[in-house]
């Protein structure tokens, strides 16, 4: 499938979220095999104000042998706030990590960039992802940033920081890149386990029932709509809990 959709709020955003959005689709297409997903019909653009600002979110979304979901969300809250939201749910066959990226830019400043290979196992991440990201994680960035305390889901390699300046900003860019690329190549590689189903459903549920806790993003959605339409777009949208 290619993707020929252009968002439309993504002309409009800090260029290191149109970059990154740009790259991240590039390699979908590049080393999976995508058909489409698809969201509630009311969920797929959203509008709506948020302090006097208008609110719009812009999904895509799409499946493929190996990832039930790949969601890529744009987010902007008036002139001022851009986000980057991006979630890999591997299938229950696939005992594979899940690959998150956020990215909150405000007045052109990236406040915070966070990228990570989760592992939904309690042993921790394959020994393949732990070669490949060996080294990998804050090093190079002049302002990491501390987890909060739902972040113990996130592996050892995990890169929250503050990017400071074009060097940084493209040194997050290529780390994304070489995360990216290591999962979309691992998961091509890997035969599906169905005897491991219940063991990745339960590594998937621990994930989004503590990302269901990020009270930053859950305010937000808060704010421009309701606490209910919060709750049912952080539980349907964000971070789904898989079935049987
Ligand atoms: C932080 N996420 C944030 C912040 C905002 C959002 C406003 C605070 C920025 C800051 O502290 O500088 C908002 N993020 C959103 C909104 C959406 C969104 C509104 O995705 C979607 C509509 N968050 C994720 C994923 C990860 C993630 C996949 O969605 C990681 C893989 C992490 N976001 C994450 C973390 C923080 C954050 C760790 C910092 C939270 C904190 O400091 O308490």
């Amino acid at each position: 499938m290619s993707i020929t959709v252009k968002s439309s709020i993504r002309q409009h955003q800090h260029s290191v979220i149109c970059d990154l959005a740009d790259m991240i689709e590039a390699t979908w297409q590049r080393h999976l095999a995508l058909s489409p997903y698809h969201l509630p019909k009311d969920l797929g653009h959203v509008e709506g104000r948020l302090e006097g600002e208008r609110l719009v979110i812009e999904n895509a979304c799409y499946q493929t042998p190996e990832f039930r979901k790949l969601h890529l969300e744009l987010a902007q809250v008036g002139p001022n706030l851009d986000i980057l939201h991006c979630v890999m749910f591997p299938r229950l066959d696939y005992g594979l990590p899940i690959f998150g990226c956020d990215i909150v830019s405000g007045r052109g400043q990236i406040s915070a960039a966070v990228v990570d290979l989760s592992p939904t196992s309690p042993d921790g991440l394959p020994v393949a992802y732990q070669l490949a990201l060996e080294g990998m994680g804050t090093a190079g960035y002049s302002h990491p940033r501390e987890l909060p305390s739902w972040g113990h889901i996130f592996s050892d390699y995990c890169c929250f920081v503050k990017p400071i300046g074009p060097q940084e900003n493209h040194r997050f860019l290529q780390q994304v890149l070489h995360y990216l690329t290591l999962h979309c190549t691992q998961a091509v590689a890997t035969p599906p386990a169905p005897h491991q189903r219940s063991k990745v459903l339960a590594g998937q549920r621990n994930y989004c029932i503590h990302q269901q806790q990020n009270d930053k993003t859950r305010r937000i959605l808060e704010k421009a709509f309701d606490p209910a339409w919060a709750e049912r777009y952080m539980t349907t949208v964000l971070f789904d809990l898989p079935g049987e």
